[in-house]
């Protein structure tokens, strides 16, 4: 009875002990839900009681969505304020409470209940503040958060200016972190306040190395139980206690010197271990806190001559960079999108992933390290740096914080500082003073340089600079880091990919002490534009194509590159740009909404393992263009396969089998009128099958067997343009012979600064989706003549002058231009006649055809007695021009 009596006090003991426990559980809960948003000037508090209108809003979120994607240049940039009520639990009163962004751009100001309770400075590293101070426990627990976010140009907060958009917002999770008064220390750089590594790691044995600070702020806990429990697979694997004294900050150090046989971490097969570590109060055995982290068993190394190694075995590292942005949701996409690229650089085969310019959101490399894909964190060190104290102190500040945030992450051997840094260095003007600027980027890249070791001497260090060589060397900027990284751009912005191999061997020889990555190399694609005849700057995915056949196969062949980063996984926002799709970076291999183009098939097929077949069309699903004489159309195809052969069959018939090479069969097929059905099949019975729409326009434009309808002509192009959303078909312009339709006379529009090579105009053509279109024209046609059947037409001619007296600014990633060019305006004049009858007269750029814009004239045209429809330009001053024309049947 008595010993009953004894388990029973026992139970209800334990009872008691544990429910404490549980209650002294650090607990994260988000926050997102509920806020009110208003962007404005007004400040606090007075914004709280002026009459403004706040919108509801969800984080993440940024106010940036839709300012960056219309015709008018710029985008907000400026204060934007959250507020919203927190209801807090009584029982925290005792402990910890915290607000944790995983990041908002780019300053932050935190007020609870009328007092500020911190500041972040940065927009893409993560805080926590401790709000526990300014907490009410009146009122049912109601507390008022208010936040200011601001994203203006700071000159001492980098970056200064990148080919990225700066999305304002609390773009970013933001949880509650309640921990205990005695806590894991998380309240300096929002680090995890434990720090893992593996000293040792071989196929037989390793050893784990725990550190870190207890931050202890309870009046009466003094000594304190610090655990480390390592599981795999739910299962201990090693298990170490120590008990220490505790007051204030505390550090300790817990060590597993030997674990048999540790599963290794790889992209083939990435075995995370967990490792949990806990606090307990020594006397109470009360839990205090408890963090758990990630832990992956691999060693790694770079090679100077031989590339990388992965667990002693050579590993090239293929994969691309990813900023964070998505279709019209700016920056605010959430874990789920973060989730998803990292899927499908691995589903690509790729086994890097570089965050790049900046951290990202920590389900990035969470991802990588379940996923398998090594990576290369840095700050949004970009372009330029400021001479300040600030400045440099600022981005010490976010290298401490990405490395102390993501340093328990096996996916991360990387971090890296100053992407491109010399790229449009100040004082053009004043040689003495450029160098002292030179020798302030040196020093900062020094100290950076020393902060990473001291803070990660287990990882590796590196800058990524772009193609001049000769500069960063002379700056010293090649010495600093363990890694040079290199973005490369030969074939693209300058001169011919050949010139990229040149590049490599040459570091190769001058530099052959020095690791080398190839950071970024890209070339714009523009999923709705294609091309059989691909040239350097016309934004045509098959430019791409062979723009990445060359520079991969480059790479291949030359063991001492490192590694290969695409630029970049996705398209991207980049507000400055203006091409043919203005606002945006097309150089993904996936497009802005993550749909594949060809470029991404063919990594697959390059990469991938398993059987892997796929027919190249990046989203189009209709094709075509002018048929021949059998009404039929023949276009090229490009199927990709890790397999030796493929073969294809259009509707039905087979059309014979291609070997690959570098993973692309190239296949023409004859498409006819309407749907066709494209199967490629690889030996092992593999396929894929498309359906794709065929427009075709007759040759013969009063043709019986293939009548006439509709076409859409870009004129001074020799590209297929889809416009989106009603996929219409734009084709290239063509010569006029009798029967069918052309222009008579004139040249094409080029750019007057031939250093640079563009195709068409780089201008942002406002009032128009149709850019491409617009981007390109026809100068000094005499006439355009359509050989059409008597009927009712709808004719449609599209203007937009390509030249200004300003001169323009050329983006300032196009190295290979002038960063102005003087282009050579001349006054225009002309009228247009449509079957004799002048419809426009004096249509020029004194009048109503500004630089840039859109201008369109829809005319109903009859054809009788086999007039057919002409059109005559009339030069009066210099040239006329014309840059579209769709003709349409109506009966
Ligand atoms: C670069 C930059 C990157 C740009 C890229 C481009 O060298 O590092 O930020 O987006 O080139 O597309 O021009
Ligand atoms: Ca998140």
């Amino acid at each position: 009875m008595r010993n009953n009596c004894l388990y029973f006090t026992l139970l209800i003991t334990l009872i008691i002990l544990t429910s404490v426990a549980r209650a002294q559980e650090r607990i994260s809960l988000s926050a997102n839900s509920d806020w009110q948003f208003y962007k404005g000037k007004l400040s606090y508090p007075a914004l709280l009681t002026q009459q403004i209108s706040w919108e509801k809003v969800q984080i993440p979120h940024s106010w940036n969505t839709t300012d960056v994607n219309d015709d008018v240049p710029g985008y907000y940039r400026g204060s934007g304020w959250y507020k919203k009520h927190l209801v807090i639990p009584a029982n925290w009163k005792n402990r910890k409470v915290f607000l944790s962004f995983e990041g908002a751009n780019q300053t932050t100001v935190i007020f609870v209940n009328g007092k500020k309770a911190g500041t972040h400075i940065g927009g893409y590293t993560g805080f926590n503040v401790d709000v526990s101070p300014f907490l009410r426990f009146d009122q049912n627990g109601k507390n008022e958060i208010t936040i200011q976010v601001d994203n203006r140009y700071n000159a001492n907060i980098p970056p200064l200016s990148a080919d990225f958009t700066f999305f304002g917002g609390l773009y970013r999770d933001v949880y509650l972190t309640v921990a205990g008064k005695t806590h894991f220390n998380i309240d300096k750089y929002g680090g995890k306040g434990v720090f893992i590594t593996t000293p040792l790691v071989s196929d037989e044995k390793a050893s784990v190395s725990i550190k870190g600070d207890i931050n202890n702020a309870a009046e009466n806990v003094t000594e304190l139980i610090v655990t480390a429990t390592l599981k795999y697979k739910n299962r201990v694997i090693a298990e170490q206690k120590k008990q220490l004294k505790s007051d204030g900050l505390t550090h300790f150090e817990l060590n597993f010197e030997e674990i048999n046989n540790p599963k290794l971490w790889s992209p083939t097969e990435p075995n995370l271990y967990q490792l949990i570590t806990t606090i307990r109060n020594a006397k109470t055995g009360e839990l205090l806190d408890q963090v758990s982290n990630p832990l992956g068993f691999r060693w790694f190394k770079f090679d100077a001559a031989k590339g990388f190694f992965l667990n002693g075995k050579p590993l090239k590292l293929i994969g691309a960079s990813r900023h964070q942005d998505y279709k019209n949701l700016g920056n605010a996409v959430g874990d789920e999108i973060a989730i998803k690229d990292v899927r499908l650089l691995k589903e690509m085969g790729g086994n890097f992933l570089r965050v790049a310019h900046y951290p990202q959101d920590p389900a990035v490399l969470a991802a990588c390290d379940q996923l398998g894909l090594l990576a290369a964190v840095e700050i949004p060190v970009v372009n330029a740096i400021t001479e300040t104290e600030a400045f440099a102190n600022n981005s010490k500040n976010m290298q401490r914080e990405m490395i102390r945030q993501n340093y328990n992450h096996p996916s991360v051997i990387i971090w890296a500082y100053m992407n491109e840094v010399l790229l449009r260095p100040p004082f053009a003007n004043d040689s003495t003073r450029r160098e002292v600027y030179f020798k302030n980027v040196f020093k900062l890249a020094q100290e950076l340089e020393n902060l990473t070791r001291e803070e990660d001497p287990n990882r590796y260090t590196m800058i990524p600079n772009h193609g001049n060589f000769a500069l960063y060397n002379r700056i010293g900027l090649t010495k600093i880091p363990m890694l040079v990284g290199w973005n490369l751009y030969q074939g693209w912005y300058t001169g011919k990919y050949t010139g990229f191999a040149t590049f490599l061997d040459m570091h190769h020889r001058l530099l052959p002490d020095k690791p080398l990555l190839v950071t970024e190399y890209g070339a714009d694609a523009d999923s709705r534009i294609h091309s059989e005849q691909p040239l350097r700057f016309d934004k045509s995915v098959e430019y791409a194509v062979q723009y990445h056949e060359f520079y991969l196969k480059a790479m291949l062949e030359r063991p001492f590159v490192a590694a290969a980063m695409a630029w970049n996984l996705a398209d991207f926002n980049s507000e400055e740009r203006v091409e043919t799709d203005p606002h945006i970076n097309n150089k993904g291999l996936l497009t802005i909404d993550r749909k594949p183009k060809d470029t991404y098939l063919f990594y697959q097929a390059n990469l991938l393992t398993v059987p892997f077949i796929k027919i190249g069309l990046t989203g189009r699903t209709v094709l075509g263009g002018v048929a021949d004489g059998n009404n039929e159309f023949r276009q090229q195809i490009k199927v990709y396969s890790n397999q030796k052969t493929v073969s294809l069959a259009v509707n039905g018939v087979p059309i014979g089998k291609q070997t690959t090479s570098m993973g692309i069969a190239n296949f023409t097929v004859t498409l006819l009128p309407g749907s066709n059905t494209l199967i490629a099949t690889t030996g092992h019975g593999k396929q894929d099958q498309v359906e794709v729409v065929a427009r075709l326009i007759p040759k013969i434009l009063n043709s019986e067997t293939l009548p006439f309808s509709d076409v859409n002509i870009s004129l001074g192009d020799t590209r297929y343009f889809l416009a989106q959303p009603a996929q219409e078909l734009w084709i290239p312009e063509q010569a006029y012979t009798k029967g069918s339709w052309g222009y008579v006379g004139g040249t094409r529009f080029s750019m007057t600064d031939t250093s640079r090579l563009s195709f068409g105009s780089n201008k942002n053509i406002l009032g128009t989706a149709l850019d491409p279109v617009y981007q390109t024209q026809r100068i000094g046609m005499d006439a355009f003549i359509f050989d059409v059947p008597d009927g009712e037409y709808e004719l449609t001619l599209h203007f937009a002058e390509l030249v200004s007296s300003e001169p323009q600014k050329a983006l300032a990633y196009d190295l290979g231009a002038k960063t102005t060019v003087n282009e050579q305006f001349k006054e225009r004049n002309f009228d247009v006649a449509i079957n004799g009858k002048t419809m426009i007269a004096n249509l020029g750029n004194k009048n109503e055809l500004k630089a840039a814009e859109a201008h369109s004239y829809k005319v109903k045209v009859t054809a009788t007695h086999n007039s057919g429809i002409k059109i005559n330009f009339k030069p009066i001053l210099d040239e006329a021009i014309i840059n579209g024309i769709q003709l349409k049947k109506i009966y």
